[in-house]
């Protein structure tokens, strides 16, 4: 699959990315949303080569072929994911509350999901198997993620949420990274409509195929099970 993919349409050449490398020498300033505590985006946060590795990474272990769509890496995580952990540290040393940031492992499990142009996943709160503090990195394309009030089975993924009377949509981008705790986590969902091309901000913007790695700790005690979001797309 790889030998089929542009890397240098897709992230741009080596040139750019020493440029990047030489720009950003802080994290980059984490934006919050007044109306929803605890969610949290940093725009660009990974650099071209960190989003080209784990790209790269994802898609040489074939976690993607055939009809696949998601996996599911439970335990200690491989390193071309491990690193996020101590980067974040680094980086972001407020990103969640002090009792997340300090837990061991930060993270212990990890979603890997794509969309192929115009999918998304149905709105949801995250399975309470999961502790709280949960960060998706995007990689590849755009797409708009829209939060919700949380319903009260809102864990079950049952159906899609179309209330849009308090909807937020947030553009995520290829290399932003969202972070989602406390009322983000538990009292709203999140989830990406299905469609070709995104209105937000004045513009619209067409869908590519999207990649993106969710990474949670299970709580103490619980099953490595696939959550019911395997069969959402
Ligand atoms: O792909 C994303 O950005 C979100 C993934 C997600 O919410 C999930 O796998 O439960």
């Amino acid at each position: 699959m790889s030998n089929n993919i542009d890397w240098e349409d897709l992230f741009g050449s080596d040139d750019d990315s020493d440029k990047e490398v030489e720009e950003r020498e802080h994290a980059k300033p984490i934006i919050t949303f007044e109306a929803i505590p605890g969610l949290k985006l940093i725009k660009q946060a990974l650099s071209h080569q960190e989003q080209m590795s784990l790209t790269h990474a994802l898609i040489d272990r074939n976690f993607f072929t055939g009809n696949a769509n998601q996996a599911m890496l439970f335990g200690e995580l491989p390193d071309f994911i491990k690193w996020v952990e101590p980067w974040i540290s680094d980086n972001y040393p407020d990103l969640f509350g002090q009792d997340i940031m300090h837990r061991q492992p930060l993270f212990d499990q990890a979603i890997l999901n794509m969309y192929k142009k115009g999918q998304g996943i149905t709105s949801h709160v995250d399975l309470l198997r999961f502790e709280d503090g949960i960060l998706i990195i995007s990689l590849m394309s755009s797409c708009v993620m829209t939060m919700r009030p949380a319903r009260k089975d809102a864990t079950s993924y049952h159906a899609e949420n179309t209330d849009d009377s308090e909807k937020h949509d947030i553009l995520l981008c290829p290399g932003d990274v969202l972070a989602l705790s406390q009322e983000a986590r538990y009292d709203w969902e999140h989830g990406i409509p299905s469609r070709l091309v995104d209105e937000i901000e004045g513009r619209s913007i067409e869908r590519g195929t999207r990649i993106s790695v969710t990474l949670r700790k299970l709580k103490h005690g619980e099953q490595e099970m696939p959550s019911a979001a395997t069969s959402e797309r």
